[in-house]
């Protein structure tokens, strides 16, 4: 399995090699002044556009090969659109629920608004697993990332329905901005016995504002007909360092059995 982390720099060495990273702090989520590092960011988003960083396309050969990480006979689904950001790690920690019990409820763990700091936004997720009777069994996790400090509440399905369709909420590559990747993620419910594609009710964990407000909903993933969520894998950007932005939580997959 490929690691893979993408750094983005917010001094000139990342792209010409010829000068050595600042460690000034890092500056607000602002993108209306054009500063230094908003600058800096513009260039490098230049270069990697020109060197044919196509976000989408890179994100999706990263992902691990799915025969050793899979339980048999669950699949993957995964959310990505023009806003998905090829940033952090997979990690080999895949989270299943137990054998005939299903995802019932969501909520995000999250690092508060920084105001004039470096935002990560969301760094990790749980989900609750539950019997098809509605009693609540093991809740999963996969990876967090290092900034995570206050969690939502759960967002849950209607009593005896599970979640077998998402969209992740998360931010493009934006020129001059302080990103925090995966902003949030919205979820479909339906119960277990019907033969119907229709939502029976949808779960967002509620974030406070400004956090709310960032980020566009990607692609809609949806589970097999005869299938519902049991399991996730998250990415995450581990802890960059100075000079460098900081995202938390990047991407989420998640099984369906
Ligand atoms: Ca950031």
């Amino acid at each position: 399995m490929s690691a893979h982390i993408n750094l983005y720099c917010y001094c000139h060495v990342t792209i010409f090699a010829s000068q050595s990273c600042s460690s000034r702090p890092k500056d607000g989520r602002g993108g209306s002044l054009l500063s230094e590092r908003s600058m800096n960011r513009i260039v490098l988003t230049a270069v990697l556009v020109a060197l044919g960083r196509a976000d989408n396309a890179s994100a999706t050969e990263e992902y691990p090969p799915l025969a050793l990480l899979s339980r048999p006979g669950s699949s993957a689904i995964y959310s990505h659109g023009p806003h998905s950001i090829d940033a952090g790690n997979w990690t080999n920690r895949i989270d299943f629920c137990p054998p005939g019990n299903y995802v019932s409820a969501v909520r995000l763990v999250y690092e508060p608004y920084r105001g004039s700091g470096d935002d990560t936004g969301v760094n990790g997720i749980q989900m609750q697993c539950s019997s098809p009777e509605g009693v609540n069994s093991s809740v999963l996790q996969s990876a967090v990332g290092p900034f995570g400090l206050r969690w939502t509440e759960w967002a849950t399905c209607p009593r005896g329905d599970f979640i077998f369709q998402y969209q992740l909420k998360s931010e493009g590559t934006e020129p001059g901005r302080d990103l925090v990747a995966m902003t949030n993620i919205l979820a479909g419910c339906r119960h277990p016995r019907s033969t119907a594609i229709g939502v029976t009710g949808t779960v967002e964990p509620i974030l406070p504002s400004p956090l709310s407000t960032w980020g566009d909903h990607q692609s809609l993933a949806r589970c097999e007909r005869d299938q519902l969520v049991v399991g996730l894998q998250t990415r995450i950007v581990p802890d960059l360092g100075g000079g460098y932005d900081d995202m938390g939580m990047s991407d989420l997959r998640l099984m369906c059995d």
